[in-house]
C-alpha cells in the first residue's frame, strides 16, 4: 500500500519587490507611500523590508511570525519528551532530527519578524512572560510513543495545510522562510504517518495505542486553525493585506477532507461519530469543536501550559553562557577583521 501523499510546499514565487516609495503615478501624479503599498498588494507583489508599510501591518505580521516562531521552539518539548524513549535507533534518529528542524524553523521565523523591527530578546521576553502566544497544540501532554506519530501525521499535517498558503504571503522574508519550513514538514508528515502505520498494523497492543493517540489528538488539531471565522478578529485584515489567504474554517476543511481516506488507509478511526461525506458540499461534514476548551488552553489553563513555560524559561537561563560565548567570540572577531 502507497503512504498517501501530504500536500506539497510551492516553490518559491519569484515575484517582485514593491517599489521603495515610487512617487510617480501614470499620469506622473504622485502617489502616496500608502498607495504604492496597496497597489503592490492588490498585483500581488511582494513587500519588502525597507518598503513603506502600515504600521499595522508590520504590528500583524510581528504577531503572527512570532506566535508562529514560539510555536515552533515550544513545540519541541512534547516530542523531545520521547527523544530517550524511542523504540528503536532509526526511530531516534528520525525524531532527533525532527526536533531539530524545528528549531531550525524557529530561527528562520524570528530572523523574518526581525527585519520587521524587533528583535529575537524583545519577542523571547514576551513569550516568557505569557504577554505572545503559542499554539495551542502544544500545551496537550504525550503519553505513549504513538503521540508521537500522531503529532507527525495530524499536528504537522495541520502545519502543512495552513503554512502552504503562506508561502504566498505578501511580505517576502515571512513567505520565503515558509518555503523552506513546508518543505521539512513535509518530511515530518511522512515519518508520522509511517511511524502510526506501524502500530496500526502490529499487535493489538499496539494498534489501540495508535488509536488512542488518534482519539486524543484530532480535536486539538482542528484547533490548530484558530476560532471559527465568525469570531476571528484578524481575518479579514490579514486577508485583505494577503497575509493570510484563506479562513481559519476553510483550511480546517481542507484539513479535514484530507485527513479521512489517510485514516481509512491507516486502519483508525477519526474520534466524530458525524464525520460524513456531504456530497452537496463536496467536503465531509464533522462535529461542533468544543471552543471552551480552545479557550481555557489559551487562557493558560491547558494541561501543560505551565509545564511549557517553566521549561522554555529554564531552556532561556541555562543558553546564557551560549548566547554570551556567542557575542565575545562576535565581537573578538570583528575587532581581529577590523
Ligand atoms: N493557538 O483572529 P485569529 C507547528 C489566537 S507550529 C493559540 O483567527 P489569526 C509545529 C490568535 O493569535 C504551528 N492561539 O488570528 C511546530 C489571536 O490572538 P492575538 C503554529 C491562537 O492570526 C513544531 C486570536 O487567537 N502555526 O505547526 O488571524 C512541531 C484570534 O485568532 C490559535 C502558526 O502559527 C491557536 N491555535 O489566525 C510541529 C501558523 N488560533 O494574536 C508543528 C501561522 C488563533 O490577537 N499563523 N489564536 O492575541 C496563522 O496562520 C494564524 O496566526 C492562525 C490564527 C491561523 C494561527
Amino acid at each position: 500500500m502507497t503512504v498517501p501523499t501530504a500536500p506539497t510546499a510551492p516553490t518559491a514565487p519569484t515575484a517582485p519587490t514593491a517599489s521603495p516609495a515610487a512617487t510617480a503615478g501614470p499620469a506622473g501624479a504622485r502617489e502616496t507611500p500608502e498607495a504604492v503599498f496597496d497597489a503592490a498588494v492588490a498585483a500581488d507583489e511582494r513587500i519588502e523590508p525597507r518598503d513603506w508599510m502600515p504600521e499595522a501591518y508590520r504590528a500583524s505580521l510581528v504577531r503572527q511570525i512570532a506566535q508562529h516562531a514560539h510555536s515552533e521552539i515550544i513545540g519541541m518539548q512534547p516530542e523531545a519528551n520521547w527523544i530517550t524513549r524511542a523504540p528503536s535507533l532509526r526511530r531516534k534518529a528520525i525524531l532527533m532530527a525532527k526536533v531539530q528542524d524545528e528549531a531550525g524553523h524557529g530561527l528562520y521565523l524570528y530572523s523574518a519578524a526581525e527585519t520587521l523591527g524587533v528583535s529575537r530578546d524583545e519577542l523571547l521576553d514576551k513569550l516568557h512572560t505569557g504577554r505572545q502566544k503559542y499554539s495551542s497544540i502544544f500545551n496537550y501532554p504525550t503519553l505513549t510513543w504513538a503521540d508521537v506519530g500522531a503529532i507527525g501525521w495530524l499536528v504537522d499535517g495541520a502545519a502543512i495545510t495552513n503554512q502552504v498558503p503562506l508561502c504566498r504571503c505578501s511580505y517576502g522574508p515571512y513567505a520565503r522562510a515558509m518555503v523552506r519550513i513546508c518543505k521539512e514538514e513535509s518530511f515530518h508528515q511522512r515519518q508520522g504517518y509511517e511511524a502510526l502505520l506501524a502500530l496500526s498494523r502490529g499487535t493489538p497492543e499496539q494498534h489501540a495505542m495508535a488509536q488512542d493517540a488518534v482519539d486524543r489528538w484530532w480535536w486539538p488539531s482542528l484547533m490548530m486553525f484558530g476560532p471559527p471565522d465568525d469570531e476571528s478578529s484578524h481575518s479579514a485584515q490579514s486577508m485583505a493585506w494577503k497575509i493570510k489567504r484563506h479562513s481559519n474554517d476553510e483550511l480546517r476543511r481542507r484539513f479535514v477532507d484530507i485527513c479521512v481516506p489517510q485514516a481509512e488507509a491507516l486502519g483508525l478511526t477519526l474520534p466524530d461519530p458525524e464525520l460524513r461525506w456531504n456530497e452537496e458540499r463536496g467536503h465531509y461534514d464533522f462535529g461542533a469543536i468544543d471552543w471552551a476548551e480552545f479557550r481555557e488552553v489559551l487562557k493558560g489553563d491547558g494541561p501543560c501550559n505551565e509545564q511549557r513555560i517553566t521549561q522554555r524559561r529554564r531552556a532561556h537561563e541555562d543558553g546564557a553562557w551560549v548566547r554570551e560565548a556567542a557575542a565575545a567570540h562576535a565581537a573578538k572577531h570583528g575587532e581581529a577583521t577590523r
